[in-house]
């Protein structure tokens, strides 16, 4: 008896430096470790320059390279587009691939704004597509733990959030500038690159939405080399804290910078309930912090949960109980999901309107930051 075909579902990525490899890793394991309803095949990179595209593809283990993305958008054996590119290209890029009939995952912020970001969920919608945003650490199996101890209730009516991602790379004054570092290529600096992380993963683990804001900023570079002996402005923040205050009531305080020395990538999050608190950190991406009012006060403390049993998500679909997960599993883990998504009803989350909510959070910290004043969010 004939076997039935499996589908595949050919993927077009756009961008392939750090985020493209993360992606592409991605998308070549999940099929390895996860029962998808397709086949996988990794079709072609898109970049401005054909050859370094090329280049790419070859390594990446795509078909082929391309520069010409309306081309690739006009092919009918396109199903997929994977946005790996910088910020500004998020709402472009993403919108012609809808307007082409192709699902549509994107890179971390979503746009430069919420008036993009609420054009490219408007877009979405109207599409009938499926579309998903890569906030690769809600699939960490610690972190999505901590949504299921949450959502249950296990620590009680939340009350605070405590977040902070913070990295060194920005550090010294002689680091070049990038598009990283220029408004109108990212939107803002570690507020938008690392608080973005943050106020999605607050959203999943609680369910909270972000009522008003009140922030403060800095940039501490006022410029950087550009590689020529010459010199560009820096118009983004080196780092930008705020406060919050959730629809429940509970207060939260985040904090982003990517000058704080030593600290790596020191993505943490502490959410304290009104019987116990549970506490996610990225260093620590297999553990999870538990501490609730339970059993004998002489032996109450926080507990360290490893989150490699199958009873964990996505850890049944790696190793035995005990064997590590790293970062890259965490863009597997998404890939996977979104793929799966594509055969059912439900939403693939996050979709294009969390990237809604993020972003406006986003906004309402950036015109706090500039009026110094509690700013409602939009
Ligand atoms: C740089 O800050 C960066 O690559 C972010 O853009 C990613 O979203 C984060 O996961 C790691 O650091």
């Amino acid at each position: 008896m004939a076997t039935k075909r499996r589908q595949t579902l050919r993927v077009a990525m756009v961008g392939h430096a750090f985020m493209g490899r993360a992606h592409a890793n991605a998308m070549r394991q999940a099929g390895r470790f996860f029962e998808l309803p397709f086949d996988v095949e990794l079709a072609v990179v898109v970049g401005r320059d054909l050859a370094r595209a090329a280049a790419a593809a070859a390594k990446l283990g795509f078909a082929e390279g391309s520069r010409d993305l309306d081309a690739v958008l006009a092919r009918d054996d396109i199903d997929l587009v994977d946005v790996a590119t910088p910020n500004d290209s998020h709402a472009p890029v993403a919108m012609a691939a809808l307007r082409a009939g192709k699902h549509v995952l994107c890179e971390k912020p979503l746009a430069l704004s919420s008036q993009e970001a609420v054009a490219m969920a408007k877009l979405a919608r109207a599409s009938g597509r499926r579309v998903g945003l890569w906030h690769n650490y809600r699939r960490c199996p610690a972190a999505s733990l901590a949504e299921r101890i949450v959502r249950r209730g296990d620590i009680g009516r939340v009350r605070h959030v405590r977040a902070t991602y913070l990295q060194d790379w920005l550090s010294s004054a002689d680091v070049e500038a990038s598009w990283r570092t220029e408004s109108k290529r990212c939107g803002s600096g570690a507020h938008g690159d690392l608080n973005a992380h943050l106020i999605d993963m607050t959203r999943f683990l609680t369910g909270l939405e972000f009522v008003e804001v009140s922030a403060i900023a800095a940039t501490f570079t006022k410029s950087r080399p550009t590689g020529t002996g010459k010199r560009r402005r820096v118009d983004v923040d080196d780092a930008l804290a705020f406060l919050t205050r959730f629809d429940n009531g509970a207060l939260g305080t985040f904090e982003a910078s990517r000058v704080a020395p030593g600290r790596k990538n020191h993505n943490r999050i502490e959410i304290n309930g009104e019987t116990g608190t549970v506490v996610w950190n990225l260093e620590r991406m297999n553990e999870l912090e538990l501490f609730r009012f339970e059993g004998d006060e002489d032996t109450r403390g926080f507990r360290t949960i490893m989150c490699m049993d199958e009873s964990h998500p996505y850890a049944a679909n790696w190793w035995p109980d005990g064997h590590l997960l790293g970062y890259e599993h965490t863009f597997v883990n998404t890939f996977a999901e979104f793929v799966k998504s594509l055969r059912g009803r439900g939403r693939f989350r996050p979709d294009f309107d969390d990237g809604v909510a993020v972003q406006r959070v986003l906004d309402a910290a950036s015109k706090s930051a500039r009026s110094r004043r509690w700013t409602k969010v939009g």
